[in-house]
This record gives structure tokens, sequence and C-alpha cells, in this order.
């Protein structure tokens, strides 16, 4: 048997993990599915849930020197998720974290890419990302009122809509907070992202084209990466690939067709 000694780190290190938060949950049009979190990785067998395994159980979070790594794209040292969260077009999707800290204030984003097979073997390096739903600044500043905010009062939580014509079929969502508290000093933001495996039905028709490795996402020197959140700002230039507008409006117009049908 383990000597008490030798265990009180690993214990330490889980509380740190927790403070900072993972998506412990995925809620699909109201069904609760299982995500990943750090402490599944003792279990024997690891469990079966769709989001994907990563290594953070220390600080928890990738670096800017790290957002050219392997460990950007899914967390640290992640493997693949073994299941499926099942999701139509126009799914509402709430991605729940366990924790956020108040002060890790900074842009949230949501990406998707198709597996082109199965998501639970994909190589991770060949996912080509396109981004559908981001948030960051809202008002103010030093440090000013940011979409983790509201993520914080709202339960931890993040809701987004799976695009409303989207074709059939197995997707990664990579869900991530840039945690911006420190990204005054070089290599001082802190990214975590979280993935997830979708089984998207329905009959959509709208297949992803292009898309951008999240090795090439992000550069230490971005001006949304290198950011002084306790300075008189009066905007901010949100990191990453743009936004796929294309995805975006045709799931407004919709939304807002459907409000008036
Ligand atoms: C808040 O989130 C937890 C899971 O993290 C969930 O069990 C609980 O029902 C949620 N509360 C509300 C009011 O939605
Ligand atoms: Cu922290």
């Amino acid at each position: 048997m383990a000597p008490l000694s030798s265990l009180l780190p690993l214990l330490a290190l889980v509380s740190l993990a927790a403070a900072h938060g993972a998506v412990h949950g995925i809620v699909v049009d109201g069904t609760w599915y299982p995500g990943w979190n750090a402490a599944m990785r003792y279990q024997n067998p690891i469990p079966a849930v769709a989001g994907w395994q990563a290594d953070n159980l220390d600080n928890g979070f990738v670096t800017p020197s790290q957002f050219s790594s392997s460990d950007i794209v899914c967390h640290k040292a992640a493997k693949n998720g073994n299941a499926y969260v099942t999701a139509r077009p126009g799914s509402k999707v709430t991605f729940q974290w366990n924790t956020w800290p108040e002060s890790h204030k900074g842009p949230v984003f949501d990406y998707i890419a198709s597996c082109n097979g199965d998501c639970m073997t994909v190589d991770k390096s060949q996912l080509l990302f396109t981004k559908f739903a981001e948030g960051a600044w809202i008002s103010g500043n030093d440090p000013g009122v940011w979409v983790t905010d509201d993520l914080v009062k709202g339960n931890f939580s993040w809701t987004t809509t799976i695009p409303s014509n989207l074709a059939p079929g197995n997707y990664v969502i990579r869900h991530e907070i840039i945690a911006l508290h420190a990204a005054g000093q070089s290599n001082g933001a802190q990214a975590y992202p979280q993935c997830i495996n979708f089984r998207v039905e329905g009959s959509g028709t709208q297949t992803l084209s292009g898309g951008t490795a999240a090795t090439s996402f992000y550069k230490a020197s971005d001006p949304g990466i290198l950011f002084n959140l306790y300075s008189k700002f009066s905007g901010y230039t949100i990191p990453g690939p743009p936004l796929q507008k294309n995805l975006v409006r045709r799931e407004g117009e919709r939304e807002h067709a459907r409000d008036f049908a």
C-alpha cells in the first residue's frame, strides 16, 4: 500500500486542477453527457467519455511557448475521447465547467473539425478547425467585463449552437478559454482547450472546408495574447482564425425565420 506521504502531492495536484476548471459535462438539448476530468485517469478502466483525455493535473493550461505544439490541440498530452455526444444541426450545446476563477478573464471560443472517420481514433494533428463561435471583451478596462464573467455568473457554463445546416458526421468540437490575467507579460496567457467528440445526425448539407490546424491558431506576440488586462485599454483584438461567418450567418437567418414562423 502506498504511504500517505506519496499520495499527498497527487491530492495537491488534483485540487489545483479543480481550481482552474475543466468541462466536466456537456448538455445537448437537455441531455447531460460526462466530460473528461483529470481524476478519471486514476480509474481502471478509464471511463469512456466524449471529452478528450488531457494530462492537466498540474497548472492546467497551455502557455504561448507551446502554441505551436500538439498540446494546444486538445490540451496537454491529450488522447481521443472514447465516446460521442449526439447532436443535430441547431442543437443547443452547453459546456459545463466544474468551476472557473473570476480573475481568469479572457476570450472563449468554439471550433469544429470533421474527423473524416472515427473521432475516437483520429490523429489530432490532422484536425482542421473552423471557428464558429467566439466572445471576448464586453466593456470597461483594467480589467473590464469579459464573457468569462458571464460564464462564471451562468453557473460556469457556456452555451453555443450546432451550425443549423451542418452535414451529418463525426466532429471534434474544441471549446477553449484563454485567461489573460497574467498576459501582460510574455508567455503569460493561459489557454484551456477542451475537445469533445460529437456525432451530428440529421439532414444538413453543409460540409466544412478549409479550416486551420490548432498549432497555427495563435502566436505568443498576437495582440490578443500578449495583452495587459490591467491597463486603460479601449478595445481587444480577438486572436485566432476568423469566425466562419457563413456558418454563423446561416444559423442566424434560420433562427430569425423560425421566430416569425
Ligand atoms: C450548475 O451546474 C451543475 C453542474 O456543474 C449542475 O449540476 C447544476 O444543475 C447547475 N445548476 C443550474 C441552476 O443550472
Ligand atoms: Cu489559474
